[in-house]
């Protein structure tokens, strides 16, 4: 999973970065961050005690911090969002949007911030859209054959609805249409907002002091945090957090808050895998057929899948070790049709 942090100019967002990533978070030279989110689970804090493994892997997210839309540079009825922006943020699933809230002179308005920006995405699919449809009406002109009408049609739909201020999400089933998907329109991505602030309000609750602001926006999950004292969080030893939370009256990272809600978006779960080599959580979209879950272990796995040998987490747990759940009878052989359950450790069986 790809998730871009945008966000208008000053707005917080490598603080963010740092508030996700911390200490370990890994940086590419360059311009770029870009870094991994460790997406804690304590089934594989458990597991890797029972299997003992040399190695424990955690599902991550991948953030990249993209450059936003300048506002000061913006003409009328053009989208400030440049080919460099649109390139980056293209193969990403989902948007952070950082809104600073920090102000202390009461000045920032992050309920319009997030507003613009939804607004630049609308824009600029528009002009995606639009640049397509012109071309297509040209060829058809020439006597050319054009795109597949469907195609042409699942266009003008999303016209309709970009024109009527919507986002693509909100209509699911157009927003699935695989004619689609080669456009990566921003709109089709979910997009969580983070108001990003102060350090007076970070550990209000997270609820109260959006409302204070005006958000939620236009419906999208959104809550508050301080990104420079979670960033402070993130970049102490794992053992120091605990007291310097409660110093600060803060309940839960927001990290965890970010993991979750990216999850929720994205429909996402995590399935196990578990031995002497390696304890791990992989994450699938919820849904997922055993052989797809497969090919996120390796393609060849997908490929040649026969069976999967599934236990739940929680029985495996209840009976202690593999033989005891083996010795129940408790690993189930599942075929091609099973959907992958969230917590389901799983061995494939598969022959290449
Ligand atoms: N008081 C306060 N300051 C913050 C907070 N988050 C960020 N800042 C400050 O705001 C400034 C901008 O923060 P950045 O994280 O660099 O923001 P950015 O969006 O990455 O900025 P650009 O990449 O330049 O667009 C810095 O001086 C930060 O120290 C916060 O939660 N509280
Ligand atoms: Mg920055």
């Amino acid at each position: 999973m790809k998730v871009a942090l945008i966000g208008l100019p000053q707005s917080g967002k490598t603080t963010m970065f740092r508030a996700l990533t911390g200490a370990g978070g890994h940086r590419e030279k360059g311009a770029l961050n870009l870094g991994v989110v460790k997406v804690p689970d304590a089934r594989v804090d458990r597991l890797s005690d029972i299997f003992q493994p040399k190695k424990k892997v955690y599902a991550v997210i991948e953030v990249v911090e993209a450059n936003a839309p300048h506002a000061s540079e913006k003409k009328a009825g053009q989208s400030t969002l440049d080919a460099a922006f649109l390139n980056l943020v293209k193969p990403m699933d989902a948007f952070l949007l950082v809104a600073r809230a920090f102000d202390e002179e009461g000045l920032c308005e992050p309920a319009v911030d997030v507003d613009a920006i939804l607004g630049e995405f609308v824009l600029a699919d528009l002009m995606v859209l639009e640049a397509r449809l012109e071309r297509d009406t040209m060829d058809r002109k020439k006597g050319k054959p054009g795109m597949p009408n469907d195609e042409r049609e699942a266009l003008e739909k999303c016209q309709a609805l970009l024109n009527d201020g919507k986002r693509l999400a909100d209509d699911a089933e157009l927003c699935a249409n695989p004619l689609l998907r080669n456009y990566s329109f921003l709109t089709g991505k979910p997009v969580i907002v983070v108001a990003n602030v102060a350090e007076a309000d970070a550990a209000a609750d997270r609820v109260a002091v959006l409302s204070r602001y005006g958000l939620p926006v236009a419906g999208q999950p959104t809550f508050a945090c301080c990104a420079q004292v979670e960033a402070e969080i993130q970049e102490l030893p794992e053992d120091e957090r605990p007291e310097f939370m409660e110093a600060m009256g803060i309940t839960e990272p927001a990290l965890n808050v970010v993991i979750r809600e990216v999850y929720q978006a994205l429909g996402l779960m995590s399935f196990l895998t578990s031995g002497e080599d390696e304890c791990r959580a992989w994450t699938i979209r919820k849904g997922t057929p055993a052989p797809q879950a497969a090919g996120t272990v390796h393609s060849d796995i997908e490929k040649g899948f026969i069976r999967a040998e599934v236990i739940a987490y929680d029985e495996f747990i209840a009976l202690g070790s593999e033989a005891a759940a083996k010795k129940a009878g408790k690993y189930r052989l599942e075929g091609r049709d099973y959907v992958v359950q969230d917590g389901d450790i799983i061995h494939f069986r598969f022959n290449i």
